[in-house]
């Protein structure tokens, strides 16, 4: 008699929706891909959009200043103001043109770079944003992996935005591709968010903490460009501690 193949689960989707939650999920096995849709992440990846070479992400002002020192390009924000002293803050703005052009950048935030340094050991950690959701869900769906999306949250809340975006991502993964998904309650509760908000993030996320913020601050046109997908097809990959492009990574292995 003929044996049944085994069942395949499928790649496992879940979402860690604050960085306190990330050591519960933590899986050796998956890809992580880290979120702050306002605005690190779309920051980041509007940076090698334009050109950059790569991306040094660290957790403090302190160890920003020593860059800083050293010559580099650094930007720093934090409650969504330009650390003073600084080249820039956190506006994508701010990552277009010929400064960002072949440079090595480096960026620390409030939550964002906070999060990408606490994945640091997973699997392999990508970045995203609006910016990049067709291409980032198109590699991740190739990669037969489970993938584990990083919620960074605002100082280890939960917070809206990021949810939302974890949600996109998982929706498509779901539906868009010819791949078996296998999703956590996280990863559906992600979902089930995104389909209330995918025709029109921007005025389902009016009472949020962070848009209320970023509003404050006059950083309304950071909001809209943040939630304009597909700017770019560039993934962020972290490698040995500094944020390349993937393509870069993937034509050195042989
Ligand atoms: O928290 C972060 O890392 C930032 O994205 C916050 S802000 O959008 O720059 O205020």
């Amino acid at each position: 008699m003929l044996q049944e193949a085994p069942k395949t689960r499928g790649i496992k989707l879940e979402v860690s929706f604050s960085p306190m939650l990330y050591n519960i999920y933590e899986n050796p096995n998956a890809i992580v891909v880290v979120i702050d849709v306002l605005r690190a992440t779309s920051a980041i990846c509007t940076a090698f959009e334009h050109g950059a070479k790569e991306l040094i992400p660290v957790a403090t002002v302190e160890e920003a200043e020593e860059y800083k020192k050293k010559g580099y390009l650094v930007g720093a924000e934090r409650n969504g103001e330009i650390v003073e002293g600084f080249d820039f803050g956190n506006s994508p703005y701010s990552y277009m043109g010929e400064k960002i052009k072949n440079n090595t950048i480096v960026l620390t935030t409030t939550n964002g770079t906070k999060a990408i340094k606490m994945a640091e050991n997973a699997y392999q950690v990508v970045v995203g944003s609006f910016i990049n959701i067709s291409a980032l869900s198109a590699w991740l769906a190739k990669q037969g992996r489970d993938v584990l999306f990083l919620c960074s949250g605002w100082k280890d809340r939960y917070n809206l935005e990021d949810s939302l975006f974890a949600g996109a991502l998982v929706d498509k993964l779901s539906t868009e591709f010819e791949i078996e998904t296998t999703l956590a309650d996280s990863a559906l509760s992600a979902k089930y968010l995104y389909q209330v908000a995918k025709n029109d993030p921007y005025k389902f996320l009016r009472n949020s903490s962070h848009r209320k913020r970023l509003a404050k601050l006059n950083l309304k046109e950071d909001i809209k460009y943040c939630l304009t997908p597909d700017q770019s097809s560039v993934i962020p990959v972290l490698k040995n501690g500094t944020l390349v492009k993937l393509v870069e990574i993937e034509s050195t292995v042989v």
